[in-house]
């Protein structure tokens, strides 16, 4: 059957396959915000044809990204709620689950940006990598507490999400001093924390966030300088629970370099992987909306919120 997707659903799709739209808490308020529409806009006949177009809205927006697991929990959250016996139920239903759903993501991010705020003291620098709305939060915070903070930015190659970074810590007041990726150990005598987002947390308390964070912990821990991960609970992988690893987006190479350098240079492989894993013994605290946790105990949190394990919500 053909279940047709709203023009602002196969908006969507696309803008988060182009990063447009991307980071792991915007990425989920996109696709939820799509599901809505899709609600809306379904010129669904029965509520067997309205719940199979959302279920295929869902999948499509599955598909643009693998690694960010705040995209399939956003798209679980709204089809799980999803009830009524008539078109007109089953549509509120999900306009009802999206709107709770991104109230509570912009809620988590404001009651874990205070957790993460106090662990930054008044006159600390922070090193940052990639561009974290969950990250900023603990800074912005911090700033809102009274604090002055500075910020070392790294670029983040191969796509700079940095200069975001930079720009909206500029905005916020923070001195910014921005630095090349191959920079941060050197620059590390100079911080007193480092502070990542995460795009999945796994069962162990590994932390994928953008291609460059494991390496950097792994500095930072020889440095002596403690690093978080500023992750709301949107971020537990709950797969991992049972055993299944995180896909690791490869990107195009023409994103790392220019097709006629490329051409130059002649038949030689590029590889552009979008995300790493730290391993949990290189990450001092996962800050939570929960409060602030051990890598190691991370676990018992994805147990308590992701544990019940049902059949996907999407499945045809
Ligand atoms: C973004 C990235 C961010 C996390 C967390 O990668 O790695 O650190 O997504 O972001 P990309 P947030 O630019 O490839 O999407 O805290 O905003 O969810």
């Amino acid at each position: 059957t053909d279940h047709r997707l709203a023009p602002d659903v196969e908006e969507t799709t696309a803008a988060i396959a182009s990063m447009e739209i991307r980071g792991a808490a915007t990425i989920a308020a996109g696709a939820a915000e799509a599901l809505a529409t899709q609600a809306r806009e379904a010129d669904a006949d029965s509520p067997e044809a309205f719940r199979a177009s959302m279920r295929a809205a869902a999948r499509r927006l599955r598909e643009t990204r693998p690694t960010a697991v705040s995209l399939p929990n956003a798209l679980r959250y709204v089809l799980r709620r999803m009830e009524g016996r008539s078109v007109e139920a089953l549509r509120e239903s999900v306009t009802d689950a999206v709107a709770e759903f991104v109230a509570q993501l912009d809620r988590a991010q404001e009651d874990l940006g205070q957790v993460g705020a106090n662990r930054l003291a008044d006159g600390d620098t922070v090193m940052t990598h990639c561009h974290s709305t969950d990250a900023l939060a603990c800074i912005e915070a911090a700033v809102d507490q009274g604090k002055e903070i500075e910020a070392i930015v790294k670029e983040t190659r191969p796509r700079n999400q940095g200069h975001i970074t930079a720009e909206q810590l500029r905005e916020a007041g923070v001195p910014v001093t921005l630095v090349v990726d191959s920079a941060a150990r050197r620059y590390l005598n100079e911080a007193d924390h480092v502070l990542v987002g995460a795009d999945s947390i796994a069962a162990d308390g590994g932390v994928i966030n953008k291609i460059g964070t494991s390496g950097l912990a792994v500095n930072a821990r020889e440095r002596g300088v403690p690093i978080m991960t500023a992750a709301q609970t949107i971020k537990l992988h709950p797969e991992t629970l049972t055993g299944h690893t995180v896909e690791i987006e490869m990107r195009a190479e023409d994103e790392v370099i220019a097709p006629e350098s490329r051409e130059q240079i002649g038949e030689i492989a590029v590889e552009n992987p979008a995300f790493d894993v730290t391993p949990p013994r290189y990450m001092d605290a996962i800050v939570t909306e929960h409060g602030q946790f051990p890598p190691e105990s991370i676990v018992t949190l994805m147990r308590e919120l992701f544990g019940e394990g049902a059949a996907e919500p999407w499945a045809e």
